[in-house]
């Protein structure tokens, strides 16, 4: 049987962050056909908003919740958002992979920022049937501000709580968690408290790799361990080979 995996694309692989939503087409189509060849592994996936996302989340300010002034920023967010989703499910498809888009706006709410509700069932019932589900960070209501944005490792860590996975894999730009410039091979919240872990560019609006790091630890502390690894190794992390990163551990 196939091994279950969920496979997160970091939205600064798949867009470029310098531009206004400008998707990287060539780099999904390198994933999507890079995932196509594998029948012994099925993939969750979750991706990033890079560029198309965290620039309108930004400017409509929606990390800080909703008020009179930003409401138009949920369409405009998820809208951005929804576009890459498209661009990923489509280059699936085009690479003979069934999937489709789930999109955690309309299938979650959040409280404080955190998902407190997400019905699984739709993502299992996808992968018992063969369909990969391609999931995404989104702006998400949220019960007690209004609005907020729920990052694809918060996804991740949520599902990974209710749906059994064999692995977790991150596609980054880095090579993994770096000390001085080297790959540190594994961290634990006890090791990573001592790292100076930097939140990403100022448009990343769920904290960046500090972010990511925490999501994953939380995650570690319940026992399930994740990857983290340069999106040229995404082959290697598939077919369960060493993948140079770091492996968040408890
Ligand atoms: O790129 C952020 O998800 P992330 C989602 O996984 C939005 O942090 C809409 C900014």
């Amino acid at each position: 049987m196939a091994e279950k995996i969920i496979l997160k694309l970091g939205g600064s692989v798949i867009t470029d962050k310098k531009g206004d939503c400008k998707v990287d087409k060539e780099r999904i189509r390198a994933l999507a056909n890079e995932i196509s060849q594998r029948t012994d592994v099925f993939p969750i996936i979750v991706h990033g908003a890079g560029s198309c996302g965290h620039p309108e989340a930004r400017r409509h300010h929606l990390d800080k919740g909703l008020d009179q002034t930003n409401r138009a920023g949920i369409f405009v967010t998820h809208h951005a958002v929804g576009r890459l989703n498209d661009a990923v499910v489509n280059a699936l498809r085009d690479s003979g992979v069934e999937s489709v888009g789930i999109h955690p706006l309309d299938a979650c709410t959040a409280k404080k920022g955190r998902l407190i509700s997400f019905n699984c069932e739709t993502v299992e019932l996808l992968v018992k049937n063969g369909i990969v589900p391609v999931l995404h960070g989104d702006v998400v209501m949220d019960t007690e501000q209004g609005a907020c944005i729920v990052s694809g490792d918060q996804i991740i860590s949520y599902i990974a709580g209710k749906i059994k996975v064999d692995r977790i894999g991150l596609a980054t730009d880095v090579d993994g968690v770096l000390k001085d410039g080297m790959v540190i091979p594994s961290i634990n919240t006890e090791s990573a408290g001592e790292l100076d872990i930097k939140e990403s560019s100022n448009t990343d609006v769920t904290g960046g790799m500090k972010g990511k790091i925490s999501e994953l630890l939380s995650l570690a502390e319940s026992g399930i361990e994740s990857s983290i690894f340069h999106v040229s190794r995404t082959g290697d992390f598939l077919d369960g080979r060493d993948h140079g990163g770091t492996i968040v551990t408890k």
